[in-house]
């Protein structure tokens, strides 16, 4: 049977070789079209462990090159450096009204919070605000505005509703609220440890096609996958479906040894004019990797094989 995301045969399609600064790693990279370009911009461990922002460039979407300096590393004065001490992770890129918004994890002794920082051609950046509390992570912005506000999936934690889904509202892209829970893990199922969102939210005629990963708990330690759900276009809070299986596990040597085993981990996704989408996943914790899927078979997927969402 035909794999529902063919692998890219060069994988992977970024290594730490081709940075030509010191890095370790090179994945979870957020991904957007720009000035005819695909523009990635990919997480790397440094020698201390701490990790930084780069970027690379491609004309197709699978050969990349790397900028020579990297893109956004950890800020050492004004607000934003006490909590970004310890790096900065995984940037999803939303582009909305000419803008491009970036949103990453920041790390640092209070916890792991998301930072907001904007761009409107890959050369400045600007922060804008610190938008969440510790601990949470994986925030992505929906590229539309829903009755004039923005809105994003994010990804709290509770011992009593452990990594579950949510969404959030904001005027302004500083003050969010509004939250609702909107997809949780289901017990003894692939992703039933956590779950994050991933790419981008995707738009499509029946809904915006969520690409987001999932964790299962092994005695070999955890595997993560990827999985996909559709959110109502004008109520993105209304979840249509979550696919019940897993459209991507690490099947590939990088994927299943590196620095984190067993990891397939997307930020970033694009959708193409003959109804492909790119996937773009940082494989172990160490390479990035690319694949393809049809749009109309992930959102069947959503629709005709569903799991609860919450
Ligand atoms: O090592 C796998 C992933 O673990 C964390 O992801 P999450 O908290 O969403 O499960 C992050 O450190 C992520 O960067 C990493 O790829």
């Amino acid at each position: 049977m035909e794999p529902i995301v063919k692998r890219y045969e060069k994988n992977p399609i970024l290594t730490k070789d081709d940075v030509p600064y010191a890095v370790e790693t090179v994945h979870n990279a957020g991904v957007v079209k720009y000035g005819g370009k695909y523009v990635m911009l990919f997480r790397s461990h440094r020698r201390n462990g701490r990790s930084i922002i780069g970027l690379a460039e491609s004309d197709n979407g699978f050969d990349f090159t790397v900028r020579p300096e990297p893109f956004l590393v950890p800020a050492t004065a004004g607000p934003f450096a006490e909590y970004e001490e310890f790096g900065v992770e995984d940037c999803r890129i939303c582009e909305i009204d000419g803008e491009y918004l970036l949103t990453y994890s920041a790390y640092s002794r209070h916890g792991v919070r998301i930072g907001l920082a904007r761009t409107r051609d890959f050369d400045s950046i600007e922060r804008v605000a610190l938008i969440t509390q510790a601990d949470l992570r994986n925030v992505v912005i929906f590229p539309q505005k829903f009755d004039g506000r923005y809105a994003r999936l994010d990804r709290p934690h509770s011992e009593i509703s452990p990594w579950a889904m949510w969404i959030s509202y904001s005027p302004d892209l500083v003050h969010w609220g509004d939250s609702r829970v909107v997809i949780k893990p289901v017990q003894y199922h692939w992703d039933e440890m956590k779950i994050g969102p991933g790419a981008t939210p995707i738009k499509t005629p029946q809904g915006w096609l969520n690409i987001y990963h999932g964790v299962f708990p092994t005695m070999d330690g955890s595997v993560y996958r990827l999985g996909v759900a559709l959110h109502d276009l004008n109520d993105p809070a209304k979840v249509l479906g979550v696919g019940d299986e897993w459209i991507l596990q690490p099947e590939d040597p990088w994927e299943r040894t590196g620095y984190v085993r067993n990891v397939v981990f997307t930020c970033g996704a694009i959708p193409e004019d003959d109804g492909t989408v790119k996937i773009y996943w940082g494989a172990a914790d160490t390479v990035m990797c690319v694949g393809t899927a049809r749009i109309e078979e992930l959102v069947r997927l959503c629709l005709d094989n569903a799991r609860p969402a919450v």
